[in-house]
């Protein structure tokens, strides 16, 4: 019997195709290219399974050109690249790797709010431009991260690790937004006091978002929500871009309404908004909140887990829409 045939959409890890072989006949991508949708769907056609990132989009369009896709298997916990109702209508198939990632995703979202409360990007640059010439007692002076209130918005696995970070680490109070109130059973161990939108933006002193992307999340963050934070405050965003108004966010870093912000992810990524790379406080970083090594090869073995599975017969491991499973 012929293998079925997968596409492995971006450059993987060579012993996750060597795997994804054993199984399929794959067409890998070891030049990276970042496909076109026309390219995409090129590529797709005949192909049963795909390997995908969050930078392909699988959307109607791409369902009803490529007839033979029965599932697609993201390396991300995030899948705002995947039309979920669309696949489902179709009996395709969506997957993605949560959990693997939390822990790691977590630490990089600390390490950046600590970084933005302390200003050691802006610092850096400082001294890398030859500027330290001597110690002065207000110099690069932030706002402390032990203490402080903590702001999470979206309170989901990773949005709780921040939180256990902060509350047993730091000490930090903990306050949180999130549409569905956490069990009683996890909000006491971290002291987490759910709160309305406003209270959350009002009273943070370090802001952290955490929620998934879906359009009714665009500009979850613009300028009326930046106006209500501290100026004193800080904001970091490990979540997507587009949660974030980019213009209206560096607009209040230039006049100090809010004290610095840290970004992982970006609207448009990976084009950056002008505005945000000529102000001084904030910390830039290249969507890597997940990136050791360790993690990232977690994801493609749970990405691979899931196609082979989906594929061949096997349980599928995390299932984004398990109603395509029930129904063949
Ligand atoms: C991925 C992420 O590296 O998992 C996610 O949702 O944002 C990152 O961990 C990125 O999406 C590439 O797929």
């Amino acid at each position: 019997m012929s293998k079925p045939a997968v596409l492995v959409a971006r450059a993987v890890f060579p012993e996750t195709l060597s795997r994804l072989a054993r199984h399929f006949e794959v067409e890998a991508n070891e030049d990276d290219t970042v496909y076109t949708p026309a390219q995409l769907i090129e590529r797709l056609q005949g192909k049963a399974g795909a390997f995908t990132t969050g930078s392909e989009r699988i959307d109607a369009g791409v369902l009803a050109a490529c007839p033979a896709l029965r599932v697609v298997a993201n390396m991300a916990v995030g899948f705002n690249n995947f039309d979920v109702p669309a696949c489902t209508a179709a009996g395709v198939l969506c997957t993605n790797t949560p959990d693997v990632l939390t822990e790691t995703t977590a630490d990089f979202g600390f390490a950046l709010m600590m970084a933005a409360a302390r200003r050691m990007a802006e610092s850096e640059h400082f001294l890398r431009r030859g500027e330290w010439t001597k110690w002065r007692y207000d110099m690069f002076t932030g706002s402390d991260v032990h203490g402080a209130t903590l702001g999470i918005l979206g309170m989901g696995r990773i949005g709780q690790a921040i939180a256990r970070r902060g509350a047993l680490g730091f000490g930090m109070p903990v306050i949180y937004h999130k549409r569905s109130r956490l069990a009683p059973e996890l909000e006491a161990p971290l002291g987490a006091r759910h709160v309305d939108k406003a209270t959350l933006l009002r009273e943070a002193d370090h802001l952290v978002l955490v929620l998934p992307y879906s359009p009714a999340a665009h500009h979850t963050i613009g300028a009326a929500e930046l106006a209500l934070m501290k100026p004193t405050a800080t904001l970091t965003n490990v979540a997507r871009g587009g949660i974030v108004d980019d213009a209206a966010l560096a607009a209040a870093l230039r006049e100090r309404r809010i004290a610095a912000a840290a970004l992982d992810v970006f609207e448009g990524e990976p084009a950056v908004h002008p505005d945000l790379l000529s102000v001084p406080n904030v910390v830039l970083t290249p969507h890597i909140a997940s990136a050791t090594v360790a993690t990232r090869r977690a994801m493609a073995e749970l990405a691979a887990d899931n196609l082979i599975a989906a594929l061949t017969g096997g349980t599928v491991k995390t299932p984004i829409n398990p109603e395509v499973l029930q129904r063949r």
